[in-house]
C-alpha cells in the first residue's frame, strides 16, 4: 500500500460503502521521471472476420499500400457509405476475444513461471497481473488531461490476475442516442479511408469499390510491465509497412479536419496527440499516418508521424501534456487497483469509475451482479 503516496484511501462516513478513491488533478504527485515501462514485445495476434468471429491467425492483417504522393491524393470517404458493413453495436463483447486468444496461448504464460515441474497444479495461472484492451489503457494514461469523457471499468481478480473490462458511461450512452445522421456518417470515414491505403501487399491496388466494413479485424497482443506491474492487452493494428528507414512495422491510420486557423492546430496538438500518441506508444507503433480532411469528407493530404516525437510537437502550447505525468498516473492507478480488490472470484467485480474534475473512485465487491464479465467458458476449462 506505501508505494504510491497520493492514493486517499477515504473510508467514507457509511462504513459499509467502503469506497476507495485515487486523487488525479493535482499534477505533482505523477511529475517525477519517467517510469520504467518494458519495450513491448508481441507474444501472438488474432483476427475477427466479417461476422466478428474470432480467428486465431493472421488474416485480417493488411499491407499499407503507400501513395506515391503524400501532397497530393485525393480519397472520398463519404463514397460507399450506403453499402458500408457495420458492426453490430447492441452486441457487448467485454473481454472475450483476448480471453479466447489466452486459452489458445496458455503456454505462453507459463513460460513466464519458473515452476515448469509443476505445470498441471499452476497451469491457471496467468502470472500476469493485468489484462485488457490496449484502448482502456489509453483512456487511463490520458486521465490527467482529459476534461470531457469520463470512464467505468469493471475489475475482476482471478487466479492472481486482474481484469479489467470498460464499460460505457452513462454519458457515452446518452451521447450515441443523440447523434445525428451526419455524426453517424463521419463516425465511418476512419474505415473508408483505411480502405484507400490497405491491399494483400504493398504493391496491390486497393479496392475501393467493394463495401467497407468495421467488423473485420486484426489484433496484436502484447507484453509489458510498468514498474511492479505486469501487462497483457491487445490493440487493434491498421496495417503493417515495409520500408528503408525504420524496416518492418505496424501503422496506425487516422483521419483529422485540415487546419484553417492556427488555434485548431492548438487544439490538436492539446487533444488529438495526446491520444494517438499514448495509443500508438503502449503497443510499441512506430508511425501514425494522418490523413487530413476538409468537411465534405475529402482527404487531400497525408502525413506521416513518429510517435515518439508526438510529445515533442506539442510542447510549444501552454501548459502542454507530459508523457512522465501519464505514465506515473497509470502506474499509481494500477497501484491503487492492487490495494483496494483483494477478493480473488470470478463472479465478483469492483467498478471503478472516474468523471472530469473527480478523484478516481472504487466501489466495494459487487457479488454475481450484472457488471460480471468472465465468461463460465473460461473460468470453467
Ligand atoms: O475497451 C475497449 N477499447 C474495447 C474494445 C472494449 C470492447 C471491445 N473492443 C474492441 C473494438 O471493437 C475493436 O475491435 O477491441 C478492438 C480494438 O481494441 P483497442 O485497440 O483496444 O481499441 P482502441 O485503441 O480504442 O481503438 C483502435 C481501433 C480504432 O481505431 P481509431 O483510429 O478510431 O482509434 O479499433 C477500432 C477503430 O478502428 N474500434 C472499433 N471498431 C469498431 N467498433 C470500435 C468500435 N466500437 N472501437 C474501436
Ligand atoms: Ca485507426
Amino acid at each position: 500500500d506505501d508505494n504510491f503516496n497520493n492514493a486517499k484511501k477515504s473510508k467514507q462516513d457509511d462504513a459499509n460503502l467502503q469506497i476507495h478513491s485515487l486523487n488525479c488533478r493535482n499534477h505533482s504527485n505523477f511529475d517525477k521521471k519517467f517510469p520504467h515501462f518494458r519495450q513491448p514485445s508481441e507474444i501472438g495476434s488474432f483476427s475477427l472476420d466479417i461476422n466478428r468471429r474470432f480467428d486465431h491467425s493472421d488474416n485480417q492483417l493488411k499491407a499499407y499500400v503507400k501513395p506515391p504522393n503524400y501532397d497530393n491524393v485525393h480519397f472520398d470517404l463519404r463514397q460507399g457509405y450506403s453499402t458500408m458493413i457495420r458492426k453490430d453495436e447492441s452486441k457487448k463483447e467485454y473481454i472475450n476475444d483476448i480471453l479466447k486468444w489466452i486459452l489458445k496461448n496458455q503456454a505462453k504464460f507459463a513460460l513466464q513461471s519458473n515452476r515448469t515441474d509443476d505445470l498441471e497444479k499452476t497451469k491457471r495461472q496467468l502470472y500476469t497481473d493485468f489484462i485488457c484492451w490496449r484502448g482502456l489503457l489509453t483512456k487511463f494514461l490520458c486521465t490527467p488531461y482529459e476534461n470531457r469523457e469520463g470512464w467505468c471499468v469493471a475489475i475482476t481478480l482471478y487466479n492472481g490476475t486482474y481484469y479489467l473490462c470498460e464499460y460505457d458511461t452513462e454519458e457515452k450512452k446518452q451521447h450515441t442516442l443523440n447523434r445525428t445522421e451526419r455524426d453517424e456518417e463521419m463516425c465511418c470515414w476512419g474505415w473508408k479511408f483505411e480502405q484507400y491505403l490497405t491491399g494483400d501487399s504493398p504493391t496491390s491496388v486497393p479496392d475501393t469499390d467493394k463495401p467497407y466494413n468495421n467488423c473485420e479485424a486484426f489484433c496484436t497482443v502484447v507484453r509489458s510491465r510498468l514498474n511492479t506491474h505486469s501487462l497483457v492487452f491487445s490493440g487493434e493494428v491498421d496495417a503493417v509497412h515495409t520500408d528503408t528507414v525504420q524496416g518492418k512495422h505496424y501503422v496506425e491510420f487516422k483521419t483529422c479536419r485540415d487546419f484553417t486557423h492556427p488555434r485548431q492546430y492548438t487544439s490538436f496538438k492539446r487533444y488529438k496527440l495526446i491520444k494517438w500518441w499514448a495509443q500508438s506508444f503502449l503497443v510499441g507503433i512506430p508511425e501514425i499516418i494522418c490523413g487530413y480532411r476538409d468537411d465534405d469528407g475529402i482527404v487531400h493530404r497525408l502525413q506521416s508521424y513518429n510517435t515518439q516525437k508526438l510529445p515533442d510537437i506539442a510542447k510549444d502550447i501552454p501548459n502542454t501534456w507530459r508523457p512522465n505525468i501519464c505514465f506515473n498516473f497509470l502506474d499509481q492507478l494500477l497501484s491503487f487497483i492492487k490495494s483496494v480488490v483483494k477478493t480473488d472470484d470470478s463472479s465478483v467485480v469492483h467498478l471503478l469509475e472516474w468523471s472530469p474534475g473527480k478523484p478516481v473512485i472504487c466501489s466495494k465487491p459487487l457479488h454475481d451482479s450484472d457488471y460480471n464479465f468472465l465468461p463460465q467458458w473460461y473460468t470453467d476449462v
